[in-house]
């Protein structure tokens, strides 16, 4: 896919890279985990740097793993905290390959957009500010100083604060994070996008809308009470793999897994503990007792019916919801099940897809428990009903009443490692009037009262030409988003696009007319002023907030930390005619927090309570108290089922993580639990489905979808039969991006309906 701007390819080369496939693996982590995970650390940092770092990693002292938002029990282990994926996480970015002025000289940003995601990811820390200027095809050095002046002169020729969007990626901190929402805010506009949009945001609606709290309601020691744990739409092997210790403690103490996917991923099967004897030397200890191959999308439907089935039992007996409850702290629970009797069993039944004795099961382990967990993440979140499909496990709780006691309740598992923290301190397009008098009053200007833009309405603005500047605080927007090729050509539309960034990626790559790198200091690594080394703080899913500390040294001596960059785009942009003394802020941390307090509920004494485990954040769920939403009550919701009407040659299309990926970080080409090593260009098949298309193993397809008249091309995938259900598919993302339309996204959330594309199959 070429551009008419610089001559520079939206997604690299499509080549094959010579795959081998093998049986499903039947267990997660393991030897093998502790093996791959100390191989890609020693092959990027050496031995010592990854092993000083890995010591302290998810340590009380330490920094917080850089990958995913899973909790760190409060207990940890001396040996290791981490699992195989924190390990990728970090190797990527204390690698020892570094690039700077000689790179960029030598490679084109044309030539290095030719190359893959892997191969510009594996290329090396970013170690110098560097620009790309108007006409011209090579980064070159520029100084901090004229990097600022330089976004400082953008931003002042705009005709609108509206006309520059701000992006964040969950890896930043808590106090950049909060200083850059101020600084945007400062500025003129709530063009807030944020990786969220992409991700939990759904969550955040339905919890919002039914509990009156964006975030989920479990500690990590309700794990080990729950007699009933669901997981629906998440694949913890790879994506929070030490959720996997939680989950073998609840089996430990008598817990039930039921597991709900298309697939049967290998973490839900059985998995072996790398930090326990038996995890080395025995079989493994199986996770799920029931896993529920439902078809894609058809969680409401599944949910409906186990509902509907609890309550022919309830209307038995009356012990099978907590009527108690439900009168109590509820509202339209009556409502629910009128719309319940609406629906057949047997309509439901079919879409589900699924053999009518699994769920009876399910609806047995749940009739007489109510100390539940439903756990989910973007196999929920990214449908166009995703809000529902929440709403719908809300339901479920509810009923139970299954909230705000030990081992129940919401989880929705958060991916970047804080991203939960990042909204908590004010990432939002939305405005919160709230919030916005919590910044006049404590910095004493008036914060912009118009809605900004979300992600999937950033895209449109630039591809419109009504945005002009995109800045990028972490991330890589044009490789996460939706349709590649739109989103592309809105961020070449720009005049300036600006990534504050520790990697290279495509984002780098497919720029406005100019383009600044600005390199940052990675998590792992020590952040000092004037000889003092500084901390940050994050919040992990689970609502806690913990300091973390880097310990390596950095990548260069011109890497800047993420606040001071900020800070000094901000004092470039007032030159000191403002009210927020930008420079002194961003270099104080501990005086971004006492603002942080000022103006968020909660972060009260944060520079103490920080210290060891942390400290929670309020959360109204686990006390049962839901004055703030209408009529003081819980609610419970309608949801409708999902119609696609795909016709018989459509399929459905999951675009997932491999083993071997964080988001649109390649770390390998294996994905070693789906049995595929060496190629990511797969698309997963039932081999019924194969049989009617005459399609064989390795064929080569073009995958093909038509939205609204437009067509879709994602060339050349290798056909892989698999145990996934008919009519639905599976691949990786972000190679399977530039199907899915721009304007295709969830009611209410605007996420991408990344889960759910519909496809047709080529032979190519
Ligand atoms: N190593 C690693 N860790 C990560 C990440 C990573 O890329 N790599 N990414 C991080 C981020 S940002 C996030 S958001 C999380 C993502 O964590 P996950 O949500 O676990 O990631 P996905 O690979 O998108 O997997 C979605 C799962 O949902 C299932 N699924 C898809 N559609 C449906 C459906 O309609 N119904 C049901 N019931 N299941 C469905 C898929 O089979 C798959 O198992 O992980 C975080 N952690
Ligand atoms: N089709 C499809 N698309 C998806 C998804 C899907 O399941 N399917 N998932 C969506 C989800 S859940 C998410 S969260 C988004 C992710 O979207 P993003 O968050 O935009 O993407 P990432 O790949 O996580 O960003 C990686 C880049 O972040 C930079 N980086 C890493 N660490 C740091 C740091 O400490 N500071 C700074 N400043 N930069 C850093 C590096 O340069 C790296 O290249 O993708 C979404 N896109
Ligand atoms: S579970 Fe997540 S946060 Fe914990 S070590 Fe693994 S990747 Fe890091
Ligand atoms: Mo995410």
């Amino acid at each position: 896919m070429e551009s008419s701007k610089r001559n520079v390819s939206y997604t690299g080369s499509d080549e094959f890279t010579g795959i081998k496939i093998t049986e499903p693996a039947e267990y997660a982590a393991g030897v093998p985990a502790v093996k791959v995970a100390l191989e890609h650390a020693f092959k990027e940092a050496g031995v010592f740097r990854s092993l000083t770092a890995l010591n302290k990693m998810n340590q009380k002292d330490g920094f917080d793993c850089p990958s995913c938002a899973w909790p760190d029990p409060e207990k940890r282990s001396a040996i290791a905290e981490y699992c195989e994926n924190g390990a990728k996480a970090l190797a990527e970015e204390a690698t020892n390959k570094h690039i700077g002025k000689d790179f960029f000289a030598k490679y084109s940003v044309e030539e290095l957009s030719r190359w893959t995601d892997y191969e510009i990811g594996k290329s090396g820390r970013l170690i110098e500010p560097m620009v790309l200027r108007e006409g011209s095809l090579h980064y070159e050095p520029i100084s901090w100083e004229d990097a600022y002046s330089l976004i400082a002169e953008e931003l002042h020729n705009l005709n609108s604060p509206d006309e520059a969007i701000f992006y964040t990626s969950g890896r930043s901190s808590n106090e950049a994070a909060f200083l850059y929402g101020l600084f945007a805010r400062a500025f003129g506009t709530n063009n807030l996008p944020d990786c969220s949009n992409m991700c939990h945001e759904s969550s955040g609606v339905a919890l919002g809308e039914t509990l009156g709290i964006g975030k989920g309601s479990v500690k990590l020691e309700d794990f080990y009470e729950a007699e009933v744990i669901m997981i629906l739409g998440q694949n913890p092997g790879t994506n929070h793999p030490r959720m996997l210790s939680a989950l073998q403690k609840c089996k430990e103490n008598g817990g039930k897994i039921v597991a709900i996917n298309p697939i049967k991923e290998a973490g839900l099967v059985r998995f072996k503990n790398p930090q326990e004897i038996k995890g080395v030397l025995a079989s493994g200890e199986t996770i799920s007792d029931i896993h529920l191959p439902v078809k894609i999308n058809q969680d409401v439907p599944l949910l409906k019916l186990i509902l509907k089935k609890l309550k022919a039992k309830d209307d038995e007996t009356g012990e099978v919801f907590d009527h108690q409850f439900i009168k109590t702290y509820t509202q339209g629970f009556k409502d629910l099940m009128e719309d319940l009797d609406t629906y057949s069993t047997s309509d439901l039944l079919g879409q589900t897809g699924l053999d009518e004795s699994d769920i009876d099961k399910v609806v047995e382990l749940l009739a007489h428990r109510n100390k539940i967990i439903i756990c989910w993440a973007m196999g929920l979140t990214q449908h166009k009903n995703a809000v529902d499909n929440i709403k719908e496990c809300v339901n479920l709780l509810l009923a139970k009443g299954s909230l705000g006691k030990p081992g129940a309740g919401t989880c929705p598992v958060r991916g970047h490692s804080n991203v939960q923290g990042d909204r908590t301190v004010g990432i939002m397009h939305f405005v919160s009037k709230k919030f916005n008098a919590a910044i006049k009053k404590s910095f004493g200007f008036d914060p912009p009262e118009k809605e900004g833009v979300d992600v999937v309405h950033a895209m449109r603005a630039m591809h419109e030409g009504k945005a002009k500047i995109f800045m990028a605080l972490g991330g890589n927007f044009v490789s996460a988003t939706s349709d590649t090729a739109y989103t592309a050509t809105g961020l070449q539309n720009c005049e300036l696009t600006v990534q504050v960034s520790t990697k290279l990626n495509r984002s780098h790559l497919i720029t406005g007319k100019k383009a600044l790198i600005l390199p940052t200091l990675g998590r792992s690594e020590k952040d000092v002023n004037a000889d003092k080394q500084r901390f940050f703080t994050v919040e992990n899913s689970m609502g806690k907030v913990h300091r973390s500390r880097g310990i390596l040294k950095p990548a260069s001596d011109k890497l800047k930390s993420e606040p001071e960059i900020i800070g000094g785009i901000a004092d470039a942009y007032f030159k000191n005619g403002h009210v927020v003394d930008w420079l002194s802020l961003s270099k104080n941390y501990d005086q971004i927090r006492n603002k942080i307090a000022e103006v968020v509920d909660g972060f009260d004494l944060i520079n103490k309570r920080s210290k060891g485990n942390g400290f929670y954040l309020p959360n109204n769920v686990r006390g049962l108290d839901f004055s703030n939403l209408p009529d003081g009550k819980a609610k419970f919701s309608l949801c409708k089922v999902p119609e696609h009407n795909l016709s018989k040659d459509e399929f459905l299309l999951m675009t997932i993580r491999s083993h071997d990926q964080f988001n649109t970080t390649i770390y390998g080409l294996d994905d070693r639990y789906r049995g595929v090593f060496n190629e990511r260009r797969v698309v997963f098949m039932n081999s019924t489905d194969m049989e009617h298309l005459n399609l064989q193993k390795r064929d080569v397809v073009n995958i093909i979808s038509q939205y609204d008249g437009t067509q879709r091309v994602a060339a050349k995938f290798l056909v892989i039969p698999y145990d996934i259900p008919r009519g639905n598919l599976a691949a990786y993302f972000p190679e399977t991006n530039v199907l899915i339309p721009y304007d295709h996204y969830a009611e209410k959330s605007n996420t991408p309906i990344s889960k759910s594309v519909i496809v047709k199959l080529q032979k190519a």
